[in-house]
């Protein structure tokens, strides 16, 4: 079997989806349609082409911020919120993700307040008007640039959302940034969210910021994304990484966001060799398959590329990733059976 056709086929998991940044070209335009139609035409505008950091881009990490802008000013009502979780969650699917925990920032905007924002999400993935088969959850972001008063808003958001759908709601994540705020502000909320029973992901050395590693890594979060500068060859120090190897804590790893905002010089030399190399689990994410023009069998094709990967190799890094999901273990038995079975179909 062709290993494009292979990693599309393979039963996957994404765990690092930031709802605004894995919007297509072709979900932004139904999104500016949408606009239009409803009369708010101040959205027909907005510079689509900016949207995207391929390969060859000049913008580094910090000015790849500033393009979340383009996708919020289309994601600013409760029926546009609704059309962008259905097309990405159809686009998930549609590549052979059977599996997937969004995550998005509530933001109040000039038609809703946070708590509809999330709602909207909620509706989307409980009842989605189009037939959708694949598993979906919502991550509760906190963007570390908000102020605290915002960030215990947004706790509160998402404890009672949890209550209300804990089917639905299973964590909250801390991103956005790394070089803005300190992450001691955030352990408040953050322990707040987990007393309540949600579990917690954080961005975790997207820059090169050892203590703020180790206080995070000391924090015991469920799962980190990136861990990029953690190894002390990728701008970590020997603490930092005994501390991670010592956790076992599972990492999301994003290879195209770190190559494409320049933290990783090439896909060769992406930290993931040392993860697996060191026993971690590692979960293959697509961070912002929008903005990067990536999707997550393309991840995982990329991977096996760079790290001469055999097939069996391929699909255990998906058997891993159900291990590490924040769903119940009814959930996992499912999809694992899923993979098991094309495994089984494959060989
Ligand atoms: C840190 C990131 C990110 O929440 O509005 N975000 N945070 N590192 C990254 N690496 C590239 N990519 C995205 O989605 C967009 C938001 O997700 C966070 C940023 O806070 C961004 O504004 P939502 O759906």
């Amino acid at each position: 079997m062709d290993l494009n056709f292979f990693c599309k086929e393979l039963p996957k998991i994404e765990l690092h989806a930031h709802l605004n940044g894995s919007l297509s070209q072709a979900t932004m335009l139904q999104l500016q349609r949408y606009y239009v139609d409803a009369g708010i035409s101040d959205k027909t505008n907005t510079f689509l082409d900016e949207f995207q950091i391929g390969a060859g881009d000049t913008r580094n990490l910090s000015e790849c911020f500033q393009v979340f802008s383009i996708a919020h000013s289309l994601t600013s009502t409760s029926e546009a919120l609704v059309m962008a979780t259905e097309l990405t969650l159809q686009e998930f699917q549609e590549d052979g993700c059977c599996y997937i925990e969004l995550r998005s920032t509530p933001r109040d905007t000039q038609y809703i307040t946070k708590k509809q924002y999330i709602d909207s999400i909620i509706r989307a993935m409980e009842k989605p008007s189009i037939n959708l088969s694949i598993i979906s959850k919502l991550i509760i972001s906190i963007n570390r640039a908000s102020q605290l008063q915002e960030v215990e808003e947004i706790a509160d958001i998402a404890i009672e959302r949890h209550k209300i759908h804990p089917d639905t709601v299973v964590g909250i994540e801390l991103s956005g940034n790394p070089a803005v705020g300190n992450f001691g502000d955030f352990i408040p909320a953050l322990n707040r969210a987990r007393q309540s029973g949600l579990k917690v992901t954080l961005h975790c050395g997207e820059v090169c910021n050892p203590e703020e590693v180790l206080e995070m890594l000391n924090f015991k979060p469920e799962r980190i994304g990136h861990g990029v500068c953690i190894h002390p060859k990728y701008g970590g120090t020997e603490e930092t990484w005994i501390a991670l190897c010592q956790s076992k804590i599972p990492v999301e790893v994003c290879l195209t966001s770190n190559v494409n905002t320049k933290i990783t010089p090439d896909y060769e030399s992406h930290h993931f060799k040392e993860l697996i190399e060191a026993g971690l689990s590692v979960v293959l994410c697509t961070d912002d398959k929008g903005v990067f023009a990536t999707s997550l069998s393309q991840e995982y094709r990329l991977c096996a590329e760079s790290f001469a990967l055999t097939r069996i190799q391929v699909a255990k890094l998906s058997l891993d990733a159900a291990q590490c999901i924040f769903s119940e273990a009814n959930i996992r038995e499912l999809i694992i059976g899923k993979i098991l079975k094309f495994m089984n179909d494959y060989t």
